[in-house]
Formats: C-alpha cells, sequence, structure tokens
C-alpha cells in the first residue's frame, strides 16, 4: 500500500484525490491518502503561515515554523530511541524505508515519467504545497535529515500554488501502480516509455463524416500494424517534440521513415 499525504492550505483543491480512479485505487486498499490543512499546526489566533521575505522584494514566504511542526508529526517515524538494541535489529527493509518529501515549485528540476516510476516504488510520498513565493528553503534542508527530499516542477509556466502540480504528480504515479488501471497489458505503449509519443487512434464508425480510418489497421496483420503506429509515433515525435527524438533509440529503418 503506497501513502499519500499532502499538506496544504486549500485542501479542497485536492478534492480530485478522492474522484474516479485514485478515489477507486483507495477504495481497493492500493493507496492510502490524507490531506492535511497547514493551518492546523499554527498557534496563533490568526493561523498565519507566511511572512515578509527577509531581504525584501515582493510576496510573502511560508514560515518554517508551521511546515516543521507537521512534517514531523507526518513522517511518522518513531520517536527517537538511543538505547542499544536487544536484539539484532532486521536487516533494512520496505519498512523503515525514510519518506520521499515532494516539493513542487517552478524552480524544481523537471518531473517527468521516470521520476512517476521511481515514486511509484516508494511507500509513503508526502507532498508539500506551497503558496505565495514558496517555503522557507530551511525546511527542505531540515527535512533532507529524515526524508529524501525532492524539488519538482511540472513545466515551463508559473501556478499560483503547487496544489495542481500535487494532482499532476499522483495521477502519475498511482496509475503505475499493480491492480489500478485493470486488465492492461502494461504501461510499456505510454507515450514517453519507449521515448516517442504515441500516435493517433481510431474506433468505429470505420468512416465517419467521409473521413475513413486507415487501412492497415483494418487489416489483421498485427506485424504490419505494429510497424505502422511505430511509423506514426515517429512522425508525430520528429513534428511535435524533435527533442525527444534526439534521444530516442532508433534503427536504420526508423531512420528511413523519417528521412521520407
Ligand atoms: Cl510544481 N508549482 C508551481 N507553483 N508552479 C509551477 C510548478 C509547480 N510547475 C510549474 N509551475
Amino acid at each position: 500500500m503506497l501513502r499519500l499525504d499532502v499538506v496544504t492550505v486549500f485542501p479542497d483543491y485536492l478534492a480530485p484525490l478522492h474522484l474516479a480512479l485514485l478515489g477507486r485505487a483507495v477504495d481497493r486498499g492500493i493507496v492510502s491518502i490524507g490531506v492535511h490543512d497547514l493551518r492546523d499546526w499554527t498557534h496563533d489566533v490568526h493561523r498565519s503561515v507566511d511572512d515578509t521575505p527577509f531581504g525584501g522584494g515582493p510576496g510573502m514566504v511560508m514560515r518554517p515554523t508551521v511546515w516543521g511542526e507537521a512534517l514531523d508529526d507526518l513522517v511518522g517515524s518513531p520517536s527517537v530511541d538511543d538505547s542499544p538494541p536487544e536484539v539484532e535489529p532486521p536487516s533494512r527493509g520496505d519498512d523503515d524505508e525514510r519518506p520521499l518529501l515532494i516539493v513542487p515549485t517552478p524552480a524544481g528540476r523537471p518531473f517527468t515519467q521516470s521520476d512517476a516510476q521511481r515514486y511509484a516504488r516508494r511507500r509513503h510520498l508526502l507532498f508539500a504545497c506551497g503558496r505565495y513565493e514558496g517555503i522557507d528553503q530551511r525546511v527542505v534542508d531540515e527535512a533532507s535529515q529524515v526524508m529524501d527530499v525532492e524539488e519538482v516542477s511540472i513545466g515551463d509556466y508559473v501556478l499560483i500554488g503547487g496544489e495542481v502540480a500535487v494532482l499532476v504528480i499522483a495521477e502519475a504515479v498511482v496509475r503505475l501502480l499493480p491492480g489500478v488501471l485493470g486488465n492492461r497489458r502494461s504501461h510499456e505503449e505510454d507515450s514517453f516509455s519507449d521515448g516517442l509519443l504515441e500516435g493517433p487512434s481510431y474506433t468505429r464508425p470505420e468512416v465517419w463524416r467521409d473521413r475513413a480510418v486507415p487501412e492497415v489497421l483494418k487489416s489483421g496483420n498485427h506485424a504490419k500494424i505494429d510497424r505502422w503506429r511505430r511509423d506514426e509515433s515517429l512522425r508525430r515525435t520528429a513534428e511535435r517534440r524533435p527533442d525527444l527524438l534526439a534521444a530516442a533509440e532508433l534503427d536504420a529503418r526508423d531512420r528511413e521513415v523519417l528521412a521520407e
């Protein structure tokens, strides 16, 4: 079971985590989701989570004191015990894996499908949603003592806060967990898993508004269909994402198609 905790000042923003595929994964015991209001860890009457930035400048910065207490409570680590163990400690297994703290920020490393695959193998993902100008950097520095920490961006644009990025990342991760997508062969045909974009898909009717489905897809010749799909992937990737094509593994026939 993957544990997924989110800390935010807008818990309602995370409501989609409980819907559709993600909600069903919770019902099936594949994932457990906790959404927590950062203000629950404030102590002042105004429940304040931010303050003005040192050094000046616009906006507000989220306070380390509040975040520190929230993360302390959610790491779920047993209380510190310095006494020597009476028996040989068990070998480090899944149960004592460190949580992974994910901090969505436009200043992070780009989040990719390979990150989603890595996250899907973890036991505990903890998301810290920043708002305003971000979270005091010492929160990340301090957390890295007891957790693995990654600051990630979902693209080259700026959102108001990390909440929507959490929805994106959670969906990318949860769909990879065994049992979530049902009777799918695997994720091997996903866009990006072979480094190329997926080509077009078609369903009935065979002709719609004078547009016919490509003949090859009705041929029943699966070698030929696979080759056609590969060609469409290559052409689409060349057109839309030449950067991906440069990194993909291409054979001689692939290069012929691209030269056409
Ligand atoms: Cl992860 N957070 C915010 N606030 N803005 C973003 C982003 C994340 N990724 C791209 N823009």
